[in-house]
């Protein structure tokens, strides 16, 4: 627990200088990512005063329903982000292709990607929204950026994080060095350090899943989810909680909080397609985040952060949290295939 006042610019200060842990290049935008949270925080809680809430009637690249919320928050994080000289493109869940940095500013060495509002569907009923994001190194010699640049696996992102918009504002950050948890404070409007060294316990007793897909799920999911609900009883010989948010950003922060697994897998309801949540923006920063304070993230038999991209918008089947849970998971899967 953080004994004294520090800011999220001091810390990342800290993080440049003592620890050598980032450039300065990398602070700054950490710090511009950060302000254009605090401005989606804002506007999320005047919403229902401002006539901010409800659909658009338009759809993005995946076919989803545009909320009005959803749209802000992408122009909110393009335009704080594309004039600070600290990257060359940004991709989003809201858009088909990707944005490169107009001319009139200088190009930096970084690609930030971005679902502007995570947990669409919880907007109109007040519950915890948020941002997820993600930052990798442009690849040495590239003139022209395109979206095959941002196609990289999630063990070489840089940082990622994320900003729930819930009871509180937070934001939850990883450089790859640890996790760390800043809340906005909402009387001097900066992110205070509230957490370093965030560690998900290896048991958990504790799942997020949406059970109403449980017909459609393969084999090892059922397996895994059957035995949490015998509980005592069953095989694992213990009782377990449910939770599901809808919010990735909000079962995510529980499990970072206090440990459990999430998932999100592949079902036969659309059987050529990963799974539902987006790799590039969705699931990459939150293993990154879960992988740094300790717990693992797979997708299947697979370690998510070693899948090799091909497309910006790919998905991917998610399941994180506590190691133990994640690794037994990954056990599972793996004697489906018959590699156990
Ligand atoms: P979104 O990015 O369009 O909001 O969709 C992602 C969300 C996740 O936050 C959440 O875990 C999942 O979709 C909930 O899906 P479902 O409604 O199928 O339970
Ligand atoms: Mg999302």
């Amino acid at each position: 627990m953080a004994q004294k006042h520090i800011t999220l610019s001091r810390w990342l200060i800290e993080q440049e200088r003592s620890h050598g842990h980032i450039p300065a290049s990398l602070r700054l935008l950490i710090e511009q990512v950060a302000r254009a949270c605090k401005r989606i925080s804002r506007t999320v809680n005047r919403a229902a005063n401002s006539g901010a809430l409800g659909t658009l009637g338009s759809e993005n690249v995946q076919g989803e329903v545009q909320k009005q919320l959803d749209v802000i928050a992408n122009e909110v994080l393009l335009e704080a982000n594309e004039w600070g000289g600290h990257l060359a493109a940004m991709a989003s869940e809201e858009l088909e292709t990707i944005h490169t940095i107009p001319h009139r500013y200088p190009r930096g060495e970084y690609l930030l990607m971005f679902d502007p509002l995570d947990g669409s569907s919880n907007i109109e009923v007040n519950i915890t929204i948020g941002t997820i994001f993600s930052v990798l190194h442009l690849p040495d010699g590239v003139g022209t950026v395109r979206a095959e640049h941002f196609l990289q696996p999630g063990r070489q992102q840089v940082a990622a994080g994320y900003c729930t918009y819930g009871p509180q504002t937070t934001l939850v950050l990883t450089l790859g060095h640890g996790v760390a948890m800043f809340t906005l404070d909402v009387e001097d409007s900066g992110f205070v350090l509230i957490k370093e060294d965030v560690t998900i316990p290896r048991e958990a007793r504790e799942f997020a899943i949406n059970m109403s897909n449980m017909r459609h799920w393969d084999a090892p999911v059922r397996r895994y989810i059957d035995e949490c609900l015998a509980g005592r009883d069953g095989p694992r010989g213990k009782d377990f909680n449910m939770r599901w948010v809808a919010s990735m950003v909000a079962d995510v922060h529980r499990v970072l909080e206090r440990g459990g697994v999430f998932l999100y897998p592949w079902d036969r309801r659309e059987p050529d397609r990963p799974g539902k949540l987006r790799l590039l923006y969705e699931a990459n920063p939150m293993a990154l985040l879960v992988e740094q304070a300790g717990g693992q993230a797979l997708a299947g038999a697979e370690r998510i952060l070693d899948i090799v991209p091909t497309s910006l918008h790919q998905r991917a089947a998610v399941m994180l949290g506590s190691s133990d849970e994640v690794e037994r998971l990954g056990r599972y899967h793996r004697e489906a295939n018959g590699v156990e």
